[in-house]
């Protein structure tokens, strides 16, 4: 089940902000250079376990980016696995700050906040369904505020057979 629809809701108020700010005259008129997006990719590690790597970006500038990065900006990731009914739960990462070992990770760069997410994990915990299985992740960056910088991303679907 797509996670869209529950944040359909917030899209709109944002959509509404938008266009009330416009009519008032206190929209800034430029569109957003790039969309937000994640990406996951599963390959074979060992025997029985396989390792996901997700990557992603918020488009901005690098000095906006370190601006957040520099005032507490954090990321947490989730994955699942897509079912019609009930989207089956997969891993959560850590909550993440910048300049961390752990992993997952974000940094600025000139695409602005990218951040990753890599682990490995066995058929077992991956096999999230009879037959083929859909994995994917949502992913969050969140400012020092406690306001998501974008929309909750999802990646595509990685289909396996586990
Ligand atoms: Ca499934
Ligand atoms: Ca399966």
């Amino acid at each position: 089940m797509s996670k869209q629809w529950w944040r359909r809701g917030a899209v709109g108020l944002a959509a509404l902000a938008g266009t009330v700010g416009s009519l008032c005259g206190l929209g800034s008129g430029t569109a957003q250079a790039a969309d937000s997006s994640a990406y996951l990719t599963i390959y074979p590690y060992a025997y029985k376990t396989d390792c996901f790597y997700m990557s992603g970006v918020i488009p901005m500038s690098q000095y906006d980016a370190q601006g957040y990065l520099n005032n507490g900006a954090y990321m947490y990731a989730e994955m699942w696995g897509d079912d019609p009914i009930y989207d089956d739960h997969i891993v959560s990462s850590q909550v993440v700050y910048q300049n961390t070992n752990l992993d997952p990770a974000l940094y600025a760069t000139a695409n602005g906040i990218e951040f990753y997410w890599y682990g490995c994990l066995s058929h077992s915990k991956l096999n999230e369904d009879w037959g083929g299985d859909e994995l994917f992740v949502t992913v969050v960056v969140i400012d020092g505020a406690g306001h998501a910088l974008a929309d909750y991303l999802e990646t595509n679907r990685v289909h396996k057979n586990y």
